[in-house]
């Protein structure tokens, strides 16, 4: 069978396709030899960007007439746009084209380094701290951590897909919390819905869908709306962000102080009020100029067997052969293992323990991620464990009734013994 009519019947196999991932059986070439644990470390990759609000303390000498808040917000949403062009654009190959990721094992890791190329040093060391918290559906956890600027970004996500008649479509369960504690600043962040396009030509890739949200402790939020090519203008990853006093004045679109549009993997621009105004409007960002941090990684020969590229490594190296019968067998090797493990944990009555990270139940009184409820609470977004982004009362709202989310431990993580950055 040549590559067309391999893709044709894949696309045919996939078109009532609902659900979790990890059961969708995709042909070898477009395996991708990562596992989708490693894809959070892109939150993690425009470090410097992620730093800068810390350096946002008073009116540099200058007089401003914009809230010192307002310009962190802003410095927030520079790195959001850094992130999600690294997360969902430019971390694909030249094609930007996108394969099906290894779907990751519980209990996985990948811990890493974020270099800090600056001459005087200044950002310090940054961590990264990947687990895979929850195997099915899969619920990936992760940390960007910098000690030296007190700064934290912590979150979950878990990927549910179904098939529309031409595109592949995700939904995004989790957020994550970004804690600036120098500056006693903390955001809430949802993860937007997003798309596959290109999926009959052969060539899939990312496009943003609806809306997400940043929620300042400092009350300021931003509302995200995304559209693909030809809705708010001809390009690919078309953006619209207004920004607000306080979700009371998102709730009419006339209240917003700024509106930032352009690309999101690209060059956008600022203008005052509620429009996107092109003669007012003031260049914002460029996305593909962001500098991205590189990431260290230790030797495989030095990883323990649960960090993601040790365990993944035969399997990985029968992708890039190619060679289809030895990707199975060796996928099913992990498989089988797997279950054995659950088998026996069943038998004794016990569950994996998470290595650092603890499930917060908002439900609980006496729970301790109260800065983190109280920027949903703030923002009106559900607390309930439904798509990332829903508001407080929506109807989505009532398929759940837990309300429970992953938290960075640090005191677990650094009295860890066997697995280091
Ligand atoms: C949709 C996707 C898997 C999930 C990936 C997520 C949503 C994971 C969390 C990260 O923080 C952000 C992120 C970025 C990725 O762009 C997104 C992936 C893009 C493609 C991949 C599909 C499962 C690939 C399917 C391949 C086709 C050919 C069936």
């Amino acid at each position: 069978m040549n590559y067309a009519s391999t893709w044709a019947s894949f696309i045919a196999s996939i078109a009532s396709y609902n659900g979790d991932l990890s059961s969708l059986t995709a042909p070898p070439f477009i395996l991708s030899p990562k596992s989708l644990l490693e894809y959070s470390q892109y939150w993690g990759t425009n470090t410097e960007l992620l730093l800068a609000p810390n350096t946002i303390k008073d009116d540099d000498g200058k007089k401003r007439k914009s809230s010192i808040h307002l310009r962190r917000l802003l410095a927030v949403i520079k790195w959001y746009l850094a992130t999600i062009n690294s997360q969902y654009a430019s971390r694909t190959d030249s094609k930007h084209s996108e394969k099906k990721p290894l779907n990751p094992f519980l209990g996985e890791v990948f811990v890493a380094k974020f270099a800090d190329d600056t001459q005087d040093h200044r950002l310090g060391e940054t961590k990264l701290v990947l687990e895979q918290v929850q195997h099915h559906p899969p619920i990936s956890a992760y940390a960007v951590w910098n000690e030296k600027q007190n700064t934290l970004l912590e979150g979950y996500s878990g990927v549910r897909a179904f098939m529309s008649a031409t595109s592949l479509n995700v939904r995004q369960h989790g957020h994550a919390l970004l804690h600036y504690r120098n500056l006693g600043e903390d955001y809430l962040i949802t993860l937007p819905p997003l798309h596959l396009e290109g999926l009959i030509k052969g060539s899939p890739t990312v496009e943003l869908d609806q809306k997400s949200y940043i929620q300042s402790s400092s009350k300021y939020c931003a509302v995200f709306e995304y559209s693909g090519r030809g809705y708010f203008s001809g390009k690919s990853n078309s953006f619209k962000c207004r920004i607000y006093r306080n979700h009371e004045e998102s709730l009419n679109k006339y209240n917003a102080l700024y509106t930032i549009f352009g690309q999101w993997s690209g060059v956008c621009f600022i203008s005052k009020g509620s429009e996107a105004d092109s003669e007012k409007r003031k260049r914002f960002f460029d996305s593909s100029k962001a500098v991205a941090q590189k990431l260290i990684v230790k030797p495989i020969s030095e990883q323990h067997e649960l960090e993601s590229r040790r365990a993944w490594k035969k399997v990985a190296d029968s992708i890039v052969q190619g060679d289809y019968k030895l990707i199975t067998k060796e996928k099913s090797q992990i498989e089988n293992e797997q279950r054995e493990l659950r088998k026996k944990e069943e038998a004794k009555g016990v569950t994996w323990t998470r290595r650092w990270y603890d499930e917060i139940d908002y439900s609980a009184k006496d729970h301790t991620d109260k800065a983190g409820m109280k920027l949903f609470k703030m923002a009106h977004l559900s607390m309930k464990n439904v798509p990332s982004g829903i508001l407080e009362g929506s109807s989505k709202e009532k398929s759940s009734k837990t309300m429970k989310h992953w938290r960075f431990n640090l005191e677990k993580f650094n009295a860890e013994k066997d697995i280091k950055c």
